[in-house]
Parts: C-alpha cells; structure tokens; sequence
C-alpha cells in the first residue's frame, strides 16, 4: 500500500512538473505578447496625441443658446492659478484678435476669464495658439481661464489639435504666429468671417457668469487696464462697505500707436497735452463715453494719488458704454443683439433704469492702444448697426415695462 501510495505520490509530482513547465512556457507566450502590445500602445499613443484635443473639450456636449444659434463651453482650458481677490476680468474675442491677451493679463494682473467665439476649422488653430501663448507668456499660463463659444452653422467637425506651435521660439510675435496660422484657413471660411455677425453678449455673458470673484470688470478684448489694476482694485474693494447697487467706472482713453502704454494718470495726461492720448470713441462717437466726466477724473487723480471714487455719474445719457466693476447681479446682456450696435450699451440702459448707481474711480483707467477713426468702420457693420436699431426701440419699451418707468430716455 505504501510503495503504491508512494509511487502514486511520484507519478503526481511528474504530472505537477509537466504542468508547472507548460505555465511557464505559456507565461513566456504572454510576456512577449504583453511586450509586443506595449509597443504597439506607444505608437498608437503618438498618433493618438497628434489627434486629440489640447482643449478640454467635447464638442457632442456643450450648451445652446435659447436660438440653438450659439454654442458654449465653459473652462476648456484652466488658469494654473485658482482665482483669487476680488475681481476677475472678464473679456471675449474672435481668435483673430486673440494676441490682446498678452498685454491684457500682464498689466491686470490678476484673474481672467476670456470666452473665445471660434468657427470650423479655427478651432483647430486656436489650440495651437493657446498652446504658445501659455507657453511662452507666464501671465497667460497662470491667471487666464479660456471658454468657447462656437456658432452652429459653421460648426467645427471635430477638435483635434496638430501641436504644431510646440517647436516655435517664444521671441516669436505672438500676432504674426497667429496670422500665420489663421492664414492656413480655407478660403470659404475667411470669406465666411468677414461678415459674420459676431454674438458679443453671448460671449460677454459666458465669460462674467465664469467669474469665480464677487466682482467682475468685462471689457473688450482691445481694452487694456492699467498696471496691476487688480491688485490695485483688490485692496479698494475689500476696504469699501458692501453696496450692492454701486458700480465702479474705470475711464477708457484711446492712446496712440507711437506712444508707449502710460504707467499712471500723470503719464497718460502727460500723452494727452502731446495728442498722444484722448478720450474714448471722441471722434466717432461722443456720446459713448461722456458722462464719465475726464476733466473731473484727472482733477482728482492728481489730488490723492491712490485709488479712491472720484465722483458718481450725476445722470444717464443715452448711449452712455463705460468700462466698469460690479457684482453679478446686474442684467445680463440681451443676447438678441447680435453683430455691432446696441449691445454693451442696452446693458447700461437697463442699468440706470435698475437705479444702479455709477462711481467713477480716480487713478486706475483703461485704454485701447490705437486711435480708433471713422474711416475704419466697415459698411457692413453699418448694416448691422441699423438693424439692431429696431431691436433698440422695442427693447425701450420692454425695460420700461419690467422697472415700472412710465417715460425712460
Ligand atoms: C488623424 O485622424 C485623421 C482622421 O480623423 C486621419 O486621417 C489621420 O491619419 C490621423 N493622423 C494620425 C497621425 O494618426
Ligand atoms: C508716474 O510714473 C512715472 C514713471 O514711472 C513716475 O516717474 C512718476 O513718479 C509717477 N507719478 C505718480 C504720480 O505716481
Ligand atoms: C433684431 C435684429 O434685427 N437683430 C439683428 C442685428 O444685426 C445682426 C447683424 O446684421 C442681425 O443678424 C440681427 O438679426
């Protein structure tokens, strides 16, 4: 019983060898397979990478406008640094106009929330472009959080980047890498931007509701802040006693292209005495900005020379467009408006029917580098303006009814 018991025990240990050798054969098998297919992934991580999106970005999700004409994303790309103080910046552009960004986040200084409208195959441009500038410009990687709104009949196909910015020298001018690349455009779709009518309130609206800050400032992307207004703004703010109704203006000048950016009221009004500087649209549209009173604002920027409120806007004038900080409780900007004409300014019209009260701010302003002339508007702007007029009309009536006005300008 024992030998057979023991013999059985060897024939078993046999059959375990046999088994354990074929394991390890078949263990070798997998391991080359698993080597054979890790290879495999690199390469498909190359093409992959070179396919996928830079953005965070689903282009099947997203949210519609109430016209399904618009479509938006929020926080394709984040700022390295979480938003913090008071305000944050809010601005929008078309990718065109994009290279702003550098100068804008470098005098602000602090948070920023950019809505980008971008079409087709710009998209894809875009990503590249945002690559760079994040790259290259510490400003841009770290304060500014980028959102997209994409029109629905020029719907990009898909949101692959090629990452062809990757190798580009940072002593690059951020506007000639991107006229450069937006010149790779196809043809139907430069042709197509010319006159699109670009949605402005969309893209207000979804870079201030992206604000994390209590308060925001929106300006245009060409509308430049002094420098480190946000630090500036920071300690105002935190100091003022909450008003929920009160709104800050900061006044916007034009400065010459020649001129370098001045760094304080007393430069800017140095700029001004040599017509280098002058107020806001003075030659194409005064009303736009004339009841902040610059006269009174440079009167008391030289009396203290801190930030403090200079004087309040005594009354609205129609047109009125001023640059200015509030909390998000102020009307939203009608996104019926769309193209050029009415759209900030039947914001502020619903403003001063709401009873806010405007304040404008001595030592901080903004600017635009540029001297904007009449010549430069397009006709089919023009068009638009026109338009809109109608729109303008109807809208009157419509704040008259909801703030109980029985005559409003
Ligand atoms: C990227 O995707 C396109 C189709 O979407 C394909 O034609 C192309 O070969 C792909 N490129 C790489 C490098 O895989
Ligand atoms: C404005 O800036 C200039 C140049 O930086 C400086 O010399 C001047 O003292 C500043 N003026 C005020 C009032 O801060
Ligand atoms: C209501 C209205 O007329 N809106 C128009 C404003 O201008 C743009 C551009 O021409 C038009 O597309 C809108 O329909």
């Amino acid at each position: 019983m024992c030998l057979i018991k023991l013999f059985g025990i060897n024939r078993y240990s046999t059959f375990v060898h046999h088994v354990l050798f074929l394991l390890l054969l078949y263990n070798i098998y997998l391991t080359l397979k698993l080597l054979n297919a890790s290879s495999l992934t690199k390469t498909d991580c190359i093409n992959e990478k070179s396919n996928t999106s830079y953005f965070h970005l689903q282009l099947s999700s997203g949210r519609w406008d109430s016209r399904r004409m618009v479509k938006t994303y929020d926080n394709v790309m984040i700022a390295e640094q979480k938003q913090s103080g008071m305000v944050c910046l809010a601005t929008q552009c078309s990718v065109d106009r994009l290279s702003s960004i550098v100068d804008m986040a470098k005098n602000w200084n602090g948070p920023i929330s950019i809505a980008v409208y971008v079409a087709g195959e710009e998209l894809y441009y875009l990503q590249d472009f945002v690559r760079f500038l994040r790259r290259c410009y510490q400003s841009v990687h770290q304060m500014v959080t980028f959102h997209l709104a994409l029109p629905a009949n020029q719907f990009p196909k898909s949101s692959q980047s090629a990452f062809t910015t990757d190798l580009l020298s940072c002593h690059h001018d951020p506007n000639t890498v991107l006229s450069n690349l937006l010149d790779q455009l196809p043809e139907t779709l430069k042709r197509w931007r010319i006159r699109m009518p670009y949605p402005q309130n969309h893209l207000r609206n979804l870079a201030r509701y992206n604000c994390q800050t209590h308060y925001s400032l929106v300006v245009d992307i060409d509308i430049i802040p002094s420098v480190n207004s946000a630090i500036l703004l920071n300690n105002f703010l935190s100091e003022r006693p909450k008003c929920l109704k009160c709104v800050y203006v900061l006044p916007t000048y034009e400065i010459h292209k020649s001129a370098a950016q001045p760094k304080n009221v007393s430069e800017l009004i140095k700029l001004k005495s040599a017509g280098l500087a002058r107020y806001f649209h003075v030659e194409i549209f005064k009303l736009n900005q004339m009841p902040t009173n610059f006269i009174m604002f440079e009167k008391n920027s030289k009396k203290y020379n801190t930030l403090h409120i200079s004087h309040k806007v005594p009354k609205y004038q129609l047109y009125y467009e001023p640059f200015y900080i509030s909390l998000n409780n102020v009307p939203s900007y009608d996104e019926r408006f769309i193209g050029y004409g009415y759209t900030r300014n039947s914001q502020v019209y619903e403003m001063f029917a709401a009873k806010y009260q405007f304040e404008v701010l001595a030592n901080i302003f903004t600017f635009q580098h540029n001297f904007a002339s009449q010549k430069k508007k397009s006709n089919y702007r023009e068009i638009q303006y026109a338009e809109n007029l109608s729109l303008f009309t109807k809208f009157k009536k419509e704040i008259a009814a909801r703030y109980l006005l029985n005559s409003f300008q």
